[in-house]
């Protein structure tokens, strides 16, 4: 991309323009279809996302994965299908996921000459065994290729509540060991079956064990006193730690994953983000994540480096009101629909389960900004990725990726002709084909608590979208040939 005037001021352009973009993975953690005032959302304002919206490719039939989280963001840093390694939602003191002896993203990303880090939620697991959170714990993001890494461990739900900044929890006094259990309740510290007078909201049984800032959360916890964390200082803590990788980072390229915790539970926005929608908790996360959003393209910008830089803003996996906290996200839903009319939620085999908003910015290789109704999954960002920084990846590298980059550049482009989706099972599309395979194996007892709409059936389901989008009529019988072709795919990729 030279430019054919050489006049200093287009000199200055050609330079940054010939830089390779640093890429920016903004990943929100349970936010649905409808979630965003750019995606049809008129009880919740999300400007500064909106904002990319209107700049950038702002897509309607991209999926995450998985529909849930651990899945999704395995598929993304390992190009490969969660299913392969069984990769289902981690327990939080579960090893790490993913091999670090092969391939990854961010791997693929240093290759190329990229700093990299990752910032917020991680929930791959950390260590290759028992963690003694005391000690260094790895391997974890540092040994999958980040160069720097600052985490919530598990989830914001999962014990250790604190903070692990490369391989060494933030702020622990060695005196006060930190000890984990998801098995039995260790420590002196209250738990919420027991004194739900401490709570900020009261919780399932499930997420009713050690209480730390006032939530109880899932699994026990003893020491770490000085290292736990403060839910409602989230939007600020990780968008400082964002901020500052990018300031020491602009004179190289760099790729920067920043998975929220919101909208995840429990949802504890700051003051700053209270009351600032009418439907409690969940929506008030929405405007926090926006404002995060927002901080980190103003520093893009305050460095001069947002125009060559390809922005992506995801979810991990589609909506859910209730997930184990009395949050009021049911009560004060108002007329909001987080999946926006899509059948399901997370968890769930139909479409809201992993059509998310996806939205892509890049002012200096955007070819054509507006609206795309290509067929797009997040496994696709590895290889896609790899094309956009001219790396040529070996076939056994991300092998379930596919390179589309044309559908991350132009609105106008095509993109997968058919898709896996991964849920309790596994559903495939095939243009407006959705097929949903067959399930009869175990899921957990929980599970049965949610209102979520699993798609989960022992007998196989068709749907097709161009005039059912809303997967109410299963066409199986009228349609047998698709089925079984939709059928044999999954057997095909599955045995790939
Ligand atoms: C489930 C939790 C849920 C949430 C989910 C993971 C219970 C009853 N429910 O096990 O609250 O943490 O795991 O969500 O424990 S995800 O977005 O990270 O996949
Ligand atoms: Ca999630």
């Amino acid at each position: 991309m030279a430019c054919a005037d050489n006049s200093p001021a287009d000199m200055v352009t050609a330079e940054t323009v010939d830089k390779k973009p640093n890429v920016v993975i903004f990943y929100v953690d349970d936010l649905g279809y409808g979630d965003l005032s750019s995606y049809g959302a008129t009880q919740v304002n999300t400007p500064n996302v909106d904002a990319l919206a209107q700049e950038g490719i702002r897509y309607t039939d991209a999926h995450s994965s998985a529909a849930t989280c651990t899945p999704s963001r395995y598929s993304m840093l390992t190009g490969q299908y969660a299913f392969r390694r069984e990769a289902a939602i981690l327990p939080g003191d579960a090893p790490l996921i993913i091999d670090h002896t092969k391939p990854t993203l961010p791997k693929m990303f240093k290759r190329a000459g990229y700093k990299t880090a990752v910032v917020g939620k991680w929930h791959l697991g950390l260590g290759d065994g028992f963690v003694d959170w005391n000690k260094p714990v790895k391997p974890g993001p540092i040994e999958l290729g980040f160069d720097y890494s600052f985490l919530i461990p598990a989830t914001g739900d999962r014990v250790p509540t604190v903070y692990l900044e490369n391989h060494d929890v933030v702020g622990l006094d060695p005196n006060d060991p930190i000890e984990v259990s998801y098995e039995k309740r260790i420590g002196e510290r209250p738990v919420g079956t027991e004194r739900p007078d401490l709570l900020k909201m009261q919780a399932d049984l499930q997420h009713s064990r050690t209480i730390v800032n006032g939530i109880s959360r899932i699994g026990w916890m003893k020491g770490g006193k000085s290292a736990e964390w403060k839910d409602e200082d989230f939007p600020f803590v990780f968008t400082d730690k964002a901020k500052q990788f990018i300031r020491e980072n602009k004179e190289q390229p760099f790729m920067l994953f920043f998975p929220f915790n919101d909208i995840h539970v429990p949802r504890a926005p700051h003051d700053m983000f209270v009351g600032k929608t009418s439907m409690g908790r969940r929506g008030d996360a929405i405007v926090q994540m926006d404002w995060m959003t927002g901080q980190i393209v103003q520093e893009l910008k305050a460095q001069g480096l947002y125009e060559n830089t390809l922005i992506i803003f995801s979810s991990d996996n589609g909506p859910v009101l209730d997930d184990g906290y009395a949050d009021g996200a049911v009560e004060m839903i108002g007329d909001h629909d987080p999946a926006a009319g899509f059948r399901g939620g997370k968890y769930s085999a139909y479409e809201a389960g992993t059509r998310v908003p996806m939205i892509v910015t890049y002012p200096n290789g955007l070819k054509n900004p507006g609206e795309s109704d290509a067929l797009i999954s997040q496994i696709d960002i590895y290889r896609s990725m790899a094309e956009l920084i001219g790396l040529d990846l070996p076939a056994d590298e991300a092998f379930d990726s596919r390179n589309i980059l044309p559908a991350f550049l132009d609105a106008n482009a095509k993109g997968r002709d058919y898709m896996l989706e991964e849920s309790f099972t596994l559903s495939i599309r095939e243009g407006n084909w959705k097929y949903i395979a067959p399930f009869t194996g175990d899921t957990p007892d929980w599970l049965a608590n949610k209102t979520v709409e699993t798609g989960i059936s022992d007998t196989a389901e068709l749907y097709d979208l161009s005039t059912d989008w809303q997967e109410q009529n299963n066409v199986i019988e009228q349609n047998p040939e698709i089925a079984k072709r939709l059928a044999d795919k999954i057997t095909e990729i599955v045995n790939k």
